[in-house]
């Protein structure tokens, strides 16, 4: 009795049993979630909650509850960002908050949210949504077609930008994409949506390398996703720009410069050169209507 008890609570660690098993819903997803969709918060308090309440409402008419954890990444946040959260997990199972040791940027929120996330499917999207949660099916066809890593883009068909961002910014994004296509051969009209998905076998190749911690991390995922061979693809997603940014396009900008040519450093002295972890099954069916 008390062996097998042992090997329970053994194969419950590895997520050996999936919830249907055990024949609960919570345990499904404390162990097993389908989808995993990663939200980083900073000083979020004005917007977080509502942006909480649309995923997990949308979810709930998806009949995806029970397949999906949410975990906010609060990015040492001097507001509530962090209450809120919690105060919307008592209702809901499904939510978890993670914190990061103080401020260190979205890069690592991103990478800390990813690293403990347990999906098949994990997805990050920005705290405003600025593409709806109701895109998603866009992204999760395009990795049922086969792709491993699907990245929203505002650029691919511009017309579903309902509401742009201001001139200075659409200019200073266009520079920069120009930019990695020249130094890191990047390839995507837009590498910077903050909607991205990815198999569960990509995000573990690829998070544990990541390294840039603030705004240059997305074309350093790509460059990764390149460097292992992980097909991605480009989706167009309807976009609106949500006031409130954060972002100083001189500070900023110049950082993202210096993240980009230390991508390229970081690759030439090997450091994207660690082991390849134990591969997971690629996600190929998803739950919920056909997409
Ligand atoms: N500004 C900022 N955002 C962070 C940080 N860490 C995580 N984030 C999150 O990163 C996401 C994107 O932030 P936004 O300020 O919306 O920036 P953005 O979407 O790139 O810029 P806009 O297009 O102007 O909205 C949000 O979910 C933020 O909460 C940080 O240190 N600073
Ligand atoms: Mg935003």
């Amino acid at each position: 009795m008390a062996a097998s008890l042992i090997s329970l609570a053994a194969r419950i660690r590895n997520r050996e049993l999936s919830g249907l098993q055990l024949g609960t819903r919570n345990w499904k997803l404390i162990l097993d979630p389908t989808y995993s969709i990663v939200v980083p918060a900073y000083n979020e308090s004005a917007r977080l909650g509502g942006s909480l309440e649309k995923i997990l409402s949308y979810l709930a008419e998806q009949g995806w509850s029970a397949e999906v954890e949410v975990i906010v990444v609060n990015d040492g946040s001097s507001d509530d960002t962090a209450e809120i959260v919690l105060r919307l997990a008592k209702n809901n199972p499904a939510l978890r908050l993670v914190e990061n040791p103080g401020n260190r940027g979205k890069g690592y929120s991103v990478r800390n949210g990813m690293l403990q996330a347990r999906g098949r499917v994990l997805i990050f999207s920005d705290a405003d949504l600025s593409s709806p949660i109701e895109e998603l099916p866009k992204l999760l066809k395009a990795l049922n077609d086969g792709a491993e890593i699907a990245i929203g883009s505002r650029w691919l068909q511009a017309e579903l930008q309902t509401q742009r961002q201001p001139l200075h910014r659409q200019l200073f994004g266009r520079v920069f994409n120009l930019l990695l296509r020249i130094t890191l051969g990047l390839r995507f009209k837009d590498t910077q949506c903050g909607f991205k998905a990815f198999q569960q076998r990509a995000a573990q190749r690829i998070f544990p390398l990541q390294r840039i911690e603030r705004w240059g991390f997305d074309p350093e995922i790509l460059f990764l996703a390149r460097k292992f061979g992980l097909s991605v693809q480009e989706v167009p997603v309807a976009w609106a720009h949500v006031g409130g940014t954060r972002i100083h396009p001189l500070p900023d900008g110049s950082r993202m410069f210096w993240e980009m040519l230390r991508i390229r450093w970081y690759d030439l002295t090997g450091k994207y050169d660690g082991p390849a972890p134990a591969t997971a099954k690629p996600a190929k069916t998803l739950p919920g209507k056909p997409v």
